[in-house]
């Protein structure tokens, strides 16, 4: 009989294809896993209002519905988070992960949407600080979602991200994955991996002139993709980056507000 690695993500709907749990499924489906989704809201972006993401939530018993019929009806090998509306949705979370003792915790705290430094839902950022953290098996924060969970007033740096990652650490998590590109000045990105005792530190050239809509879900969809399939998490991010990369180089513009990232750039 055939078998397949499995994945699940708890995230909200990407309308516009590039981020959310569209990304996840592309993700998932590029990297050989398959994928099951608990949708927790759906953005849609409005065109006479500059593209404005307008969030309209799930209720909370219909995601749990869904989870039910996951980790109840058939099981995961790996699990991600993307966008959680609500401090009850973060606290539906926790308790998932503890009364079916997930394994494979990818948390992407998701916080801001490109380009916005506003945290989106207060709420929600402090459970996901405070209830959400402890349980990752990994957790993939930018540097505005690093920061926030570090309690630093901004991570520009690369002795800064080793800080908020320590603090991150503190927290509770097993690992944190931490990206920085663009807002960095210089030509090379960074990818940092801290498992509390050690700093990996991955330096790219830095991709410009791409379109990254989307590009953090990737990203810890690669990671969760990986984990599924029993990779360790030094391995699921060395392909991780080798897929993003692609997918970045690859990026394509959707109008003049937007652009995605390319999923299937990999296989060319
Ligand atoms: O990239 C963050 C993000 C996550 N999830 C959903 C989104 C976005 C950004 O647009 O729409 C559903």
């Amino acid at each position: 009989m055939n078998t397949m690695y499995k994945a699940m993500t708890i995230a909200g709907s990407d309308t516009s294809g590039g981020a959310g749990m569209e990304a996840d499924l592309k993700t998932f489906q590029e990297m050989g896993v398959y994928g099951m989704t608990a949708l927790t809201c759906i953005v849609a972006q409005n065109p006479k209002k500059e593209w404005a993401h307008e969030i309209y939530p799930i209720a909370l018993d219909v995601i749990e519905k869904q989870i039910t019929t996951i980790c109840d009806g058939i099981g995961s090998d790996a699990m991600k988070t993307g966008m959680l509306g609500s401090a009850d949705l973060v606290e539906l979370v926790a308790q998932t992960i503890d009364k079916y003792q997930l394994k494979n915790v990818v948390i992407d705290p998701v916080m801001v949407c490109k380009g916005i430094e506003t945290i989106m839902v207060p709420e929600a950022a402090a459970a996901i600080k405070k209830v959400l953290v402890k349980r990752a098996d990994v957790i993939t924060p930018n540097t505005i979602e690093a920061a926030y969970l570090a309690g630093m007033p901004k991570v520009a740096t690369l002795a800064e991200m080793q800080e908020a990652a320590g603090r991150i650490k503190e927290l509770g998590a097993k690992y944190i994955i931490m990206k920085a590109g663009e807002r960095f000045p210089g030509q090379q990105a960074l990818d940092l991996i801290y498992d509390g005792k050690t700093f990996t530190i991955n330096k790219h050239a830095k991709i410009t002139g791409c379109f990254n809509q989307g590009a953090g879900c990737t990203f810890s969809a690669g990671i969760t993709a990986g984990l599924a399939k029993g990779l360790s998490v030094q391995e699921a991010m060395a392909a991780t980056e080798k897929f993003i990369a692609a997918a970045l180089k690859g990026s394509f513009r959707l109008n003049k507000y937007s652009g995605a990232t390319r999923h299937c750039a990999w296989r060319a």
